[in-house]
């Protein structure tokens, strides 16, 4: 019988992931590990953000799933084999769940709902000018799976969308920008800046004072990748003089967010847990038991990670 093997830094969730999975392919053995279990021999990891212990023990691996879209978590642990396939989630239920976050955060500004909640608690009567799409141009980093799904949804509502990639492809409704060349043309024509990047070493720090200078007046960021994208001084300084108008952000280079954070108490910021897209666990237990039964059949699957790029 083939064995998979299940691991999450918490043992709740590592108990869970197992029913679950085993619900999905009752013809498999699944089983949970923990930092010091034996060996379960098993020929699949479904994981997140696991130990760099199970790469030690765990030597008959053929195929690692991760239980999210980004495997930054996976690919920096020092002991998972070069050779060893990472496959991760490609949406997943997750790109509505974005798209709906992105929604929230944008029209939040761009309908003035954080003036109403003020006028609210002065109990004051105030409507403000209806919106002009045109003011609110926004620019998605990554068109991925997510990203390109965001744009796309963000479009449909009438705001000026652009989108950049490492390459050019076309996405319905969005001026598509690629590669270090367009990437100031880019940030030039974008005031909302949504981030959909995967954390790369090439990605790592992208947010920082030179990009946040580059973007449209009044600009805001909503970062729903990772919290490494952002160089936090940075994004602070911008908010504080006033270059970047408001932050939502969803990740974080701590997590979870430390108690005396500043981001926790600034006015212009809103933060919410890494909760942007949940892992849905139909969808993805569906999607991983998929590939692992077709990975038996010796058949092709997607949502493998390109170690060299690291995504
Ligand atoms: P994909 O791998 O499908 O897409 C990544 C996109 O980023 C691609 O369009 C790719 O370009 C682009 N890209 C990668 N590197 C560069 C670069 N150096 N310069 C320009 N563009 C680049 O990822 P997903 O859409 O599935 O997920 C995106 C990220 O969202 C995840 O990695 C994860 O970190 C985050 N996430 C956060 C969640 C949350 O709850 N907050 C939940 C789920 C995901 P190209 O297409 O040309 O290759
Ligand atoms: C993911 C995440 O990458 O939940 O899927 O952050």
């Amino acid at each position: 019988m083939v064995k998979v093997v299940v691991a999450t830094p918490d043992s709740k969730s590592t108990r869970r992931w197992q029913q679950v999975m085993q619900a999905a392919l009752p013809q498999c053995d699944v089983q949970a590990w923990q930092p010091g279990d034996a060996a379960t021999g098993a020929r699949y990891a479904v994981v997140w953000s696991p130990s760099d212990a199970l790469f030690q023990v765990e030597r008959e691996l053929e195929a690692v799933f991760n239980l999210g879209a980004g495997v930054d978590r996976v690919l920096t642990l020092p002991s998972l084999p070069a050779d060893l396939p990472v496959l991760r989630l490609e949406d997943a239920g997750m790109a509505p769940q974005m798209a709906e976050y992105v929604i929230h955060g944008l029209a939040w500004l761009s309908r003035g709902m954080d003036t109403y909640a003020r006028q609210q608690r002065a109990a004051q009567w105030a409507p403000l000018p209806g919106i002009r799409y045109g003011d609110w141009p926004v620019g998605v980093m990554g068109l991925g799976k997510l990203g390109a799904h965001v744009a796309r949804a963000v479009a449909a509502l009438g705001y000026p969308v652009a989108g950049w990639a490492r390459s050019l492809r076309s996405v319905e409704g969005v001026d598509v920008f690629a590669g270090e060349a367009q990437f100031n043309d880019f940030l030039a024509r974008s005031r909302v800046l949504v981030n959909l990047l995967p954390l790369t070493p090439e990605t790592t720090g992208i947010i920082d004072a030179a990009l946040l200078q580059r973007l449209r007046p009044d600009a805001v960021v909503i970062n729903i990748a990772r919290g490494g994208h952002v160089v936090d001084a940075d994004l602070l300084a911008a908010l504080d003089s006033g270059r970047v108008r408001a932050a939502v952000l969803d990740v974080f280079n701590e997590e979870p967010l430390p108690a005396d954070h500043p981001y926790w108490s600034h006015p212009r910021v809103r933060v919410t847990p890494h909760v942007a897209a949940a892992t849905l666990e139909e969808d993805a237990a569906a999607q991983i038991s998929e590939r692992i039964l077709r990975l038996e059949r010796g058949e092709a699957v997607t949502g493998v990670v390109r170690r060299d790029t690291g995504y």
